[in-house]
């Protein structure tokens, strides 16, 4: 490959990349496998080794992860949060131990073998036994201040106990949904009508990020430590001896650890758990290889971007042969069109797959799916099933190659298909499939966060007739009769929907933005735009260098930007949500006030002047949380008629309270207590 040649490969690995980190670390939805990113990462890594000329800071080599979200207290870590090299085979292990004699010599090692697992991880900081903080892992370097959603986490201990605790402890972990809480959530949501979710890894993300601790506690997240980042006051000589020590504090350890002499015996472990992991509790992804001790550890160090002394023996991800029924294609919000295989429904890693994603017409095409044939499908960690490959030896005569449609395949109209990319759309923004897609979107947690209203409703609202775009749902109080009329709709439930609606009036400018489904605005986008211009009609005014100005926007999102606002139908959106009385502006400054910035409400007994919601919108939209019950912690009482218990709580531990009266004036005002 000459230099040219590699110049432009690099520049498509990096974009790649980038794309893919985006989709894994910031939407939460992988598109392919670990493996699969590893070996373009590798390539990536292969050719800048090559030509180190070309290597430029902004290249993702140069980093060791994703970007952290905008919304939580960023937390800068004592010592980065480093990722694991990767291995694959017998022979990879062994040279990583070949690499380790050559450093330090020929001897017989003491190795630890853990699962890995498919978590998010977490560093928890303890001074003095106690909890003090939790923070995600974040780009490795920065990660997120979640320390109420971490002590909401039953198993992590707020105090450490028992002999040797040390002065300072910082200790990392895995935090995950354990499986049957995690499909006993879906049966539950399913039989509400409501959205399920896809998978434990995101479920367990999104839980610890963007809902109240009360959740995280109810959902029953749990926690694995498995390794000491900084230890003040206790001397610990090798990593059994901290799992030992971690487990005698307190801290929840994962039993199945294993202090293995010489490698065949970890090749035992990884063996033995390759065939026992679909009875674990959790996903794993593979198993982590340590050196166990530490001076060796020391002694070993780092690479620029792993430690020389531990490694992560990978998995391949489970596959299973099945049948392709038909590929059909998706449209999404954007008008997107997407292949997917539909087949012969095949069990595989616990679940039944019936569907797998085909990404594009170049995958359908380089991998020459068709109808009829006989395909590899594979579910990763955290993927959607996709098809790996044909096998050609059982492909039936008569099979004709793929043809990407060339009209939109809900509504009719010719696709487009942009020169250099590879998706091809529907360009019709009224297209009924995008419009549906759309409301879906506009009222997911992410988003506008509307309670009640699931895909399931939404598909039957849009039906119907009852909704046509997300600013319809606004008018659905007036229409309450026709919602009650709606299969498994009672009174309460229609009820319910309208107060979930109602109270997304309020939600933050960032989730509104979010809900728009502005093509290539995702989560980050939407909050640096929100943050930057602090209302929707500066943002519609915007110019493409303006909004191209703040940092990490870069000119596609940015003209993206410009031409959502600049459609007509869209104005009429944004001016029909605004008579609505939908929130546009980001909360001024001012009003978030020192008497809620940071405090913890309960709210009891019934208001009369608002509902539990829009007091607990407008709580929230101040600054202040709101939890169920009433501890030292919290700073208020909102106290309405009949309020019980908690109120004598409160009483009982000192903890301030107002009436209803007292707590409009503290909204109204925003004065500090
Ligand atoms: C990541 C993980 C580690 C362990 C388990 N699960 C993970 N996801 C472990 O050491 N038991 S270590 C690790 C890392 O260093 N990035």
């Amino acid at each position: 490959m000459n230099r040219e040649q590699a110049e432009n490969r690099i520049e498509g690995l990096r974009n790649e990349i980038r794309r893919h980190d985006h989709l894994y670390y910031v939407k939460g939805a992988a598109e392919i496998s670990d493996q699969e990113y590893d070996r373009i990462y590798r390539e990536l890594v292969d050719l800048e080794s090559q030509f180190p000329e070309l290597v430029t800071p902004d290249s993702p080599t140069q980093r060791v992860g994703g970007a952290p979200s905008a919304e939580f207290p960023e937390f800068v870590h004592r010592v980065p949060m480093l990722s694991l090299d990767n291995t694959y085979s017998e022979e990879e292990l062994r040279e990583f131990e070949r690499r380790i004699f050559r450093q330090v010599g020929e001897r017989p090692l003491d190795y630890v073998t853990e699962l890995k697992i498919d978590g998010l991880s977490m560093a928890l900081h303890y001074e003095k036994g106690r909890l003090v903080r939790g923070v995600t892992r974040g780009d490795g370097v920065r990660g997120d201040d979640v320390t109420p959603y971490v002590r909401a986490i039953r198993t992590v201990p707020l105090r450490l106990h028992g002999p040797g605790v040390p002065d300072e402890l910082e200790v990392r972990g895995e935090v995950y949904f354990p499986r049957s809480r995690f499909d006993a959530m879906n049966r539950e949501r399913e039989a509400a009508g409501e959205e399920i979710f896809a998978n434990p890894r995101n479920t367990a993300a999104g839980t610890m990020k963007t809902l109240d601790t009360k959740v995280v506690s109810k959902r029953g997240l749990d926690i694995f430590v498995y390794s000491v980042a900084h230890v003040r006051g206790t001397r610990l000589r090798g990593q059994w001896e901290a799992l030992e020590s971690l487990r005698a504090w307190g801290l929840r350890t994962n039993p199945t650890s294993r202090l293995c002499h010489g490698l065949d015996e970890v090749l035992a472990y990884i063996a033995e758990w390759q065939d026992k992991r679909d009875s674990l509790e959790y996903d794993i992804d593979g198993v982590v290889v340590k050196v166990d001790s530490f001076a060796l550890q020391q002694e070993l160090g780092f690479t620029s971007k792993f430690p020389r002394w531990a490694i992560a023996f990978k998995y391949a991800a489970r596959q299973a042969r099945t049948i392709v029924r038909e590929i059909g294609v998706y449209v999404g919000r954007t008008g997107k069109l997407t292949p997917v295989a539909l087949l012969e429904p095949v069990a595989l890693a616990g679940s039944t797959v019936a569907r797998a994603s085909l990404f594009n017409e170049d995958e359908v095409a380089r991998k020459d799916v068709r109808k009829g044939d006989t395909v590899l499908i594979e579910k990763g960690g955290d993927v959607i099933p996709k098809v790996v490959q044909v096998v050609a030896e059982k492909r039936p005569p008569d099979t004709q190659p793929w043809e990407p449609p060339t009209v939109c395949p809900v509504c009719g109209t010719a696709v487009v298909k942009v020169e250099g990319e590879v998706d091809r759309r529907c360009p019709n923004l009224s297209c009924p499939a995008q419009v549906e897609e759309r409301l879906k979107h506009f009222a997911r947690r992410e988003a506008m966060d509307i309670e009640g209203l699931g895909e399931v409703l939404i598909h039957q609202l849009f039906e119907k007739g009852l909704v046509k775009d997300f600013s319809d749902l606004y008018d659905l109080k007036d229409r309450r009769d026709d919602l009650i009329a709606l299969e498994r709709m009672a009174e309460k439930s229609a009820d319910n929907l309208l107060a979930g609606i109602e109270a997304s009036k309020d939600r933050e400018l960032r989730r509104l933005l979010i809900g728009l489904a502005i093509r290539l605005v995702g989560d980050r986008a939407a909050a640096l735009l929100a943050r930057h211009f602090g209302s929707l009609d500066r943002i519609a005014q915007a110019s493409v260098e303006e909004i191209e100005a703040i940092y990490e926007i870069g000119p596609k999102v940015a003209q993206s930007v410009v031409d959502w606002f600049a459609t007509e139908g869209n104005q009429r959106l944004v001016q029909r949500l605004k008579d609505a009385g939908v929130r546009t502006e980001e909360t001024a400054h001012a009003e978030r006030s020192d008497a809620f910035v940071g405090r913890q409400f309960v709210l009891t007994g019934s208001l009369e002047t608002m509902t539990r919601d829009e007091a607990k919108a407008a709580i929230e939209a101040r600054g202040g949380r709101v939890t169920s019950s009433v501890s030292k912690k919290t700073s208020y009482v909102v106290a309405g008629r009949d309020p019980g218990s908690k109120l004598d709580k409160a009483k009982e531990l000192g903890v301030a309270h107002v009436d209803e009266q007292g707590f409009r004036d503290l909204l109204g005002k925003g004065i500090s207590a």
